[in-house]
């Protein structure tokens, strides 16, 4: 998904934030503050501008290097200066300078005072009162921070499950590569593929936890070791994401690897159930009085416990428990279902690969079919197709078609829904599609009632199949409009609409609760991945992810099924 201003607007104001607390010089730290501006306030797409080699230099407030760092994050999605600055910069202290009466000065005074490195650190200096005793701040400014903790308005920065993913890899092949290390893997919010993570806990099996522990420390995208011993250690990566390793012998394995993924919630009831069969569970294993009874493989715990093995996905205290109980585990959709993708773009709007490209690209996934569904005309700024080139667009995936065997192109379209609920493409030109992807794009702050009235009337035009990402959230950036969900999904349902599970890590949307409900409300489920390159069509495995800590199940998604099945299923014009 392109980069949009808005995301460069909020990197560049971050840079600043951070620089400030560093005391850097003033000058530099306005620049960013003026870029963000200037970024924010102009009516064309970085993106594009970059793409067709525009001279950025030439805006307000834009020198050279700050053209080169808008590059940067348009071509990347990120800015390296920034991951750098947080690994210096760490994130409570980043966090206070929002707090009125703060700001960068006192954060750094706070910082370099107390060494105050993690949310923890602050809470505890908060409530020790050793943060009014810090000049610039007293008894007022501590009460109120410590207010602002408590009542979640400074919160651990998390991480997006596909950022966390790639800094995860990393340093397993390194925590793989340590002399005496049997297994590494990630456990924690990470295991159950939460859509964003804390941090990442790392259980590490090995007999000699020390020297693994101490090796550990050499991993060079370490910004800070945070603390560190024997059998554990909590570093900080110089992107800001926080990693707890833990060590642990082979004969607990199964136990650590359970309490350390959680979740929380799921690990209580677990241990309540221990106990009343006269058993206890911890990181270690299940204990009846000294004796170990279980520990080294999860299904073993799980089974000493009277239950199966629950998948991580479902260990949420949803209800997984009373199932297990009840053998009444849902049997979870998995990426190997999945025989299609229904929404993924072209360069014909604003994607970058081909239509031939995308259709060879989903053909060696395995794929079956794949629903080329480029933008509609109001989307100028995504290059969406005119009724004319959208007409040429349908023959030439007609002529992919007919020389590419073994998958099958279905003619689609991603349709703005405009803001009375009528669609992008007159009703005829709709006909011609195999598919219509409808899709909100824009209004995301009309009232609920107008919104869930336009998105009804939206769902009422008999030629849309898909509601594409029905909420309009972008993780960490953007929360979902107001809009009546219930009333969506209920429409869906009566109308035949599948609702889309936009598998894309920074959408997600629906999210699992929401597929969940759809689903019981009797929804059929779109797992589609937005893919703007043929990369992009690997997005699939998150929404899998998301669709099973949803429950879903293979009967539940759409896309699970044959060519002839899936058009079967989509609503009969
Ligand atoms: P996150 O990191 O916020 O995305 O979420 P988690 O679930 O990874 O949480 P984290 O990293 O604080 O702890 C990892 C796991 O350790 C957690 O899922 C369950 C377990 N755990 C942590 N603290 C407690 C606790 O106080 N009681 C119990 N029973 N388990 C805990
Ligand atoms: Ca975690
Ligand atoms: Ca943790």
């Amino acid at each position: 998904m392109p980069v949009h201003n808005s995301e460069v607007a909020a990197i560049f104001r971050q840079v600043a934030d951070l620089l400030a607390i560093e005391g850097a010089n003033p000058f530099r730290v306005r620049a960013y503050r003026n870029a963000a501006r200037t970024v924010e306030e102009l009516s064309s797409d970085l993106a594009v501008m970059v793409a067709s080699g525009e001279d950025l230099s030439r805006l307000p407030d834009i020198g050279h290097d700050l053209a080169g760092k808008i590059a940067e994050i348009v071509e990347t999605g990120r800015l390296k200066l920034l991951d750098d600055l947080r690994g210096e910069v760490p994130e409570a202290v980043a966090q206070i300078t929002g707090v009125p009466g703060v700001g960068p000065k006192r954060a750094r005074a706070l910082m370099e005072a107390l060494g105050v490195a993690s949310m923890d650190d602050l809470r505890k200096a908060a409530e020790d009162g050793r943060i009014a005793d810090v000049p610039g701040f007293g008894e007022k400014l501590q009460a109120r921070i410590l207010r602002e903790i408590e009542e979640g308005r400074i919160t651990e920065r998390r991480f997006r499950i596909d950022r966390a993913e790639e800094f995860a890899e990393s340093i397993l092949d390194f925590i793989r590569g340590i002399e005496g290390v049997k297994e590494a893997l990630v456990a924690g919010s990470y295991r159950r593929r939460k859509e964003t993570v804390g941090d990442l806990d790392i259980l590490v099996t090995a007999k000699k936890g020390a020297k693994v522990t101490k090796a550990a420390l050499d991993y060079d995208e370490i910004a800070r070791v945070a603390s560190q011993g024997p059998t554990r250690a909590t570093v900080l990566l110089r992107s800001g994401l926080q990693v707890d390793i833990r060590v642990v012998r082979e004969e607990s394995y199964g136990a650590a690897l359970m309490y350390f993924t959680g979740s929380k919630a799921h690990n209580i009831v677990l241990r309540r159930r221990a106990q009343a069969k006269g058993l206890k569970l911890n990181e270690y294993g299940l204990f009846r009085g000294k004796k170990r009874v279980a520990g080294k493989t999860e299904e073993e715990v799980y089974k000493a416990l009277g239950l199966p093995w629950i998948v991580p996905e479902l260990r949420e205290d949803r209800g997984e428990l009373a199932a297990a109980e009840r053998g009444k585990l849902p049997d979870l959709v998995s990426l190997e279902d999945m025989k299609g993708d229904l929404h993924v773009h072209t360069t014909a709007s604003d994607g970058t690969a081909t239509i031939e490209e995308m259709a060879e690209a989903a053909k060696a996934l395995g794929y079956e079919y794949l629903a080329i569904a480029d933008h509609s005309p109001s989307q100028r700024i995504a290059n969406g197709l005119s009724v004319e080139r959208l007409a040429e667009h349908l023959d030439a995936i007609d002529a992919v078609n007919d020389r590419l065997k073994g998958i099958r192109l279905l003619k689609a379209s991603e349709v703005d829904v405009l803001e009375d609920g009528s669609l992008d493409y007159p009703d005829k030109v709709l006909a011609r599609l195999d598919l219509v992807v409808a899709a909100v794009h824009s209004q995301f702050t009309l009232p609920e009632e107008k919104q869930t009235a336009r998105i009804l009337k939206a769902l009422d035009n008999p030629h849309v199949g898909i509601l594409a990402h029905p909420t309009g959230r972008l993780i960490g950036e953007r929360g979902a409009y107001s809009v009546n969900l219930e009333k969506v999904f209920e429409a869906a349902t009566e109308r035949g609409v599948a609702l889309e599970i936009n598998a894309h890590p920074m959408r997600l949307d629906l999210d699992d609760l929401e597929a969940r409900i759809a689903r019981d409300m009797g929804a059929q489920i779109a797992i589609s991945t937005d893919a703007h390159s043929t990369g992009g069509l690997d997005y699939m495995s998150y929404g899998v992810a998301q669709a099973r800590r949803g429950w879903l199940t293979r009967e539940d998604v759409l896309n699970t099924r044959g060519l002839d099945a899936m058009l079967g299923l989509l609503r009969k014009r």
